[in-house]
């Protein structure tokens, strides 16, 4: 069996004014969806990060793709798929997806998943059953809450309701979880902070705990948004708050910052462990992060780190060392779950809940036929379908991709969003507190 195809459909997907320290969502989300046939007449499909820079580097693994056998993996990766050696990775300036380091590894990984599900069809067996089988049988995701404008997303006739409403107060805060935890029957929380005052986000997060007690895990990550000094103010105020399942994630720049912020909370009695997708991106970064102890759970994804695989060996490496891991999200769509959902379940070290942007979409962007992929109790079951368990809905494809084409933009630029809606003179300082 040979890759005989592949097919790249850069799609648009109607995104909410969702804010972070990298500045506020645009109207659309940039994905890809890939999809390749084999000569057996066998599809598999995958999702990767949107826009100009994701689809070169996907155009440019073309070549070695078409002709391929599926099953032989490792010599793609070792041809393609190491990420270079060189330049800086940091997400502390660039968001997830936009980092030209990684641009090789998120291919290959856009493309392991689709072999993953090509395999899986092959054998009629699930993907998770290919990597070792499941280590549990449902990957939970948790309450990922966001600051946010009035505004649903999309844009002129494409102008969607504002299902969850303005969101910029603590007290708003807590009915967008409450919602969210109805809806979905999430059990652990994640904050995105570094939008509002210190003391603002302090009190969001105290009233979440008061709101959902301490049976909810709560996390709060303002994407370095803070000082070393903010920071350690911070994990003492929530000190008790961020405790038993929860933690610090990314509160400030750089490997020494987070290290400094450890120490520090160290030396008050303070464990609370810190968590990173951003000073920890790739492989080479967890021996530094370990031996200064800058980070104790440090969030995969399979798409920047290179696959379901590299989750998988990452969470292996992690459960060594003696630190946890977790997942990160972007805002994706229903085929990106179910590989994020795969990832967990061979993961068996994975033992916080993982992140995911899902609530965020709706019915009217996905690309699965029959819809969304269902949540029970905050969980995606991953069933005995084989491969990745879901078919696309091409005719869904063709309108996203439609509608991609027709838009004036090619990457996430939060910062210009900002600079659009809310003040023209916005730069991201770091640390802004
Ligand atoms: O969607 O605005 C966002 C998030 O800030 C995202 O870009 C981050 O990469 O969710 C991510 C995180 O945990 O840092
Ligand atoms: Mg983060």
């Amino acid at each position: 069996m040979r890759i005989s195809s592949f097919s790249i459909h850069p799609v648009a997907v109607a995104d909410p004014p969702l804010r972070s320290s990298y500045g506020r969502h645009a109207p659309y989300a940039l994905r890809t969806i890939i999809i390749l046939t084999t000569t057996d007449g066998i599809t598999g499909v995958s999702e990767a990060h949107g826009g100009d820079g994701s689809q070169a580097a996907l155009e440019a693994i073309k070549p070695m793709v078409v002709g391929m056998d599926p099953f032989q993996l490792h010599a793609l990766w070792m041809n393609w798929g190491r990420p270079d050696a060189t330049g800086d990775r940091s997400q502390t300036w660039l968001v997830p997806g936009e980092n030209p380091r990684d641009a090789r590894t998120r291919a290959y990984a856009a493309v392991e998943a689709a072999c993953l599900d090509i395999i899986g069809k092959a054998t009629g067996r699930p993907v998770c059953d290919l990597l070792g089988g499941r280590a549990r049988d449902a990957a939970p995701f948790s309450a990922y809450l966001f600051y946010k404008h009035g505004g649903g997303g999309g844009l002129e006739a494409d102008t969607r309701e504002d299902e969850w409403g303005e969101c910029l107060t603590p007290e708003t805060m807590v009915g967008q979880c409450q919602r969210m935890v109805r809806e979905y029957g999430f059990r652990e929380i994640k904050l995105k902070g570094g939008v509002l005052e210190p003391e603002l986000e302090i009190e969001t997060i105290r009233q979440l705990r008061a709101a959902f007690g301490p049976a909810y895990p709560l996390r709060i990550d303002p994407n370095c948004a803070w000082s070393v000094e903010t920071s350690v103010h911070v994990g003492v105020s929530l000190k008790e708050e961020l405790s038993e399942g929860g933690y610090l994630e990314d509160p400030t720049a750089s490997m020494e910052g987070m290290a400094e912020v450890r120490r520090r909370l160290l030396e008050l009695g303070i464990d609370t462990p810190m968590a990173s997708n951003v000073a920890t991106t790739g492989f080479d970064d967890i021996s530094p992060a370990w031996r200064t102890g800058a980070v104790q759970v440090v969030l995969s994804d399979p798409h920047y780190w290179g696959g379901i695989r590299n989750v998988q060996r990452l969470s292996a490496l992690c459960g060594q060392l003696g630190m946890g891991v977790s997942m990160h999200s972007n805002n994706h769509l229903g085929v990106s779950m179910m590989i994020m959902a795969h990832a967990c379940c061979v993961s068996p070290e994975m033992e916080f809940a993982c992140d995911t942007h899902y609530p965020w979409q709706t019915e009217q962007d996905e690309v699965l036929a029959g819809g969304r992929v269902k949540f029970v109790d905050g969980a995606v079951v991953i069933g005995d379908k084989p491969g990745l368990g879901i078919e696309l809905d091409m005719d869904q494809v063709a309108r996203l991709e439609e509608r991609y084409h027709k838009l004036p933009f090619r990457k996430r630029d939060d910062a210009e969003e900002m600079r659009k809606h809310v003040d023209p003179a916005w730069q991201r300082i770091l640390p802004r507190w």
